[in-house]
């Protein structure tokens, strides 16, 4: 049975396969025998797949040399790097070589051998240096290379902004659900469910974990090395594995058996710190909690489902978007855990477009299919006139659209059409449109757009300024964050909130996946202090009205119920209760 310290161990075994690794990477680019690389590749795996901290081994005088693809020379670093934590000999290599080989060698179509061209030619040594000598066009010209190359180089660095590599959680969902299906047609298999980060609705995901009840593992991890995406098995024994699939995402998977189902469940799904408590508490009434079970001594106390768990603990079950400690066992046990918003509560959408500014479908189109969502009300918010690049609406047109958005509510059924606008926040925080046509609208959003750099004092002001305008009503995507791709503004966020809290601003929990801004600690934030929220779509499509699922994921894990949520109110209250 595995013991609570395995686990963390583990870890050292993959930091000391990464040393190894980095060895073989760096003596490539020196352009060292093949053979030579390969040792300590070969050596990288087996340590990844060991099922005991290499550390426990050194600690007990085993030979390592034992180990499968490990020679003695091979022994001996691993030894010095678990007794020090540092190899000189890597250290050596570093200085030597002289290039960021981890980080580069990451970028897809760049080899070793390129590497080393790029190094000697141009004296790349960084993603940074890469990147001007690609947007100065002198790698086209480089033996080996070529303008196609060079696209394909300059275009992989504009993606690869985050370097330490998370998903969007929204995006891993077709994958999580693909993988589901393929691992449930195993024969034997009953659960098959993702947990880790991805059930705990996380905005970002590090892999995705799995786990499975099976009576037997091997068909299972079997069937998991067989997924069409998988690229290379990192390592795989009788109850686990861990696949790299196509564009670099890791999955590990864990087979347990049935009555250990909900230890399991709870276990992998963490997070590591909420699990931690539980043990503690366990361990508080003399128990043992682990991924198979709870028990007192060797009398298991619980374990097939997570109900069984939490009940022996005095709690009920915790949602997963809460499993982060920060105050849910504490909750759970007073019995004052917050009765959390599901999707089915919303019953408007206050951020939609259409093609009037930068969406792809007419006004009517995109009030049809809400309707057919079930919405009871809908503001049309396009944007406004400073916003060249997303075709903002200037006066004449503005003054169109909201006739047209008026006339179609007229004609509408069922569904309350609200005239709204996106406005833009100017530069020096005054709103972009004419006090008449702001007078007019019934949702006035307010939101950022350019010059999303300024520094935090500036940017704070400006922001201020705009919600102490007796119009601004809601404030859109707070932040300004694209997940991977943009940080979120500097921004005084808790004189934000003063401001919002003053004068009666809505903050929106922004649905579209890259955004999910508010976060979820801006969003308990908020939610604490009493702030009205709102869930919004931003639909610029009519498929993407489906997404304030993601919104509600987010304001769940910011302990959001439906009562702080204006737009879970009937259409008359939401419009009362707005600023
Ligand atoms: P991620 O993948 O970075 O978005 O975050 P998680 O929470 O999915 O973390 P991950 O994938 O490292 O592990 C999934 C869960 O499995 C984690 O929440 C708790 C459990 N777990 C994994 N490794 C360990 C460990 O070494 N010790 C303990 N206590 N739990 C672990
Ligand atoms: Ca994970
Ligand atoms: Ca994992
Ligand atoms: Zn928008």
């Amino acid at each position: 049975m595995a013991t609570e310290s395995s686990g963390s161990v583990t870890l050292r075994n993959r930091e000391i396969a990464e040393a190894l690794e980095e060895i073989g990477e760096l003596l490539a680019i020196e352009g060292e025998n093949p053979f030579r690389v390969r040792a300590y590749e070969n050596a990288a795996r087996t340590l990844r797949a060991l099922p005991q901290p290499v550390a426990e081994l050194v600690e007990r005088g085993e030979d390592l040399s034992r180990l499968r693809g490990i020679g003695e020379a091979l022994a001996r670093k691993i030894e010095e790097l678990v007794r020090s934590g540092h190899l000189e000999y890597l250290e050596r290599l570093e200085r030597r070589v002289g290039v960021d080989a981890r980080d580069l060698l990451s970028i897809p179509g760049l080899g070793p051998k390129r590497l080393r061209t790029l190094r000697d030619l141009l004296g790349v040594r960084t993603r940074e240096d890469l990147r001007r000598a690609c947007e100065a066009g002198r790698v086209r010209d480089l033996p080996g290379f070529g303008a196609a190359t060079e696209r394909k180089l300059c275009g992989a660095l504009a993606e690869g902004l985050d370097v330490t590599r998370r998903w969007p959680r929204a995006e891993l969902v077709p994958i999580a659900r693909s993988l589901v299906e393929h691992l449930s047609a195993c024969q034997g298999t009953h659960h098959v469910v993702v947990a880790g980060s991805y059930r705990r609705k996380r905005d970002t995901v590090g892999d995705l974990d799995l786990l499975v009840t099976a009576r037997k593992g091997t068909a299972v991890t079997e069937r998991l090395v067989n997924y069409g995406e998988v690229t290379e098995t990192l390592s795989r024994g009788p109850t686990r594995a861990t696949v790299m699939l196509a564009g670099g995402l890791l999955v590990d998977l864990r087979v347990v058996k049935e009555a250990s189902y909900g230890a399991a469940l709870a276990y992998f799904t963490g997070s590591r710190a909420h699990q931690l408590r539980l043990r503690r508490m366990a361990q508080e009434r003399g128990w043992k909690l682990n991924e198979y079970g709870l028990f007192a001594g060797t009398r298991k106390l619980a374990g097939a489902s997570e109900a069984s768990l939490y009940k022996r603990f005095d709690m009920p079950v915790i949602p997963p978007e809460l499993r982060e400690d920060r105050g849910e066992i504490e909750a759970a046990l007073a019995g004052e855990l917050p009765h959390l918003i599901t999707p089915s509560d919303l019953r408007g959408d206050l951020h939609v477009h259409t093609n009037a500014s930068d969406g792809r479908e007419s006004l009517e189109v995109m009030v049809a299919a809400a309707k057919a969502l079930g919405r009871e009300y809908v503001a049309i918010t396009d944007h406004t006139g400073g916003l060249g690049v997303a075709h903002g609406l200037g006066r004449e047109r503005m003054r169109a659209h909201l006739d047209a958005i008026e006339a179609l509510d007229q004609r509408t059924e069922g569904l309350r059409v609200l005239k709204g606008a996106e406005v833009d926040i100017r530069r020096d925080g005054t709103l972009d449109l004419d006090e008449d046509l702001l007078e007019e609208l019934d949702v006035v959003l307010v939101s950022m757009h350019s010059q999303l750099r300024l520094p935090r004092e500036e940017q704070t002001a400006r922001l201020l300024h705009a919600l102490s305008h007796p119009r601004a009503q809601i404030l859109a995507h707070p932040s300004g964050r694209l997940l991977g791709r943009r940080p979120p503004m500097a921004l005084d966020m808790e004189r934000v909130l003063d401001a919002a809290a003053d004068h009666g601003v809505a903050l929106e929990i922004n649905s579209q996946p890259l955004r999910l801004d508010l976060d979820d600690t801006w969003a308990r934030a908020a939610r604490e202090r009493g702030i009205p929220l709102v869930i919004s779509s931003d639909a610029h499509g009519t498929e993407q009205l489906e997404g304030l699922t993601l919104g509600v994921d987010q304001a769940r894990r910011g302990w959001v119920r439906a009562e702080d949520v204006l737009n879970t109110r009937s259409c008359r209250a939401f419009l009362a209760r707005l600023r």
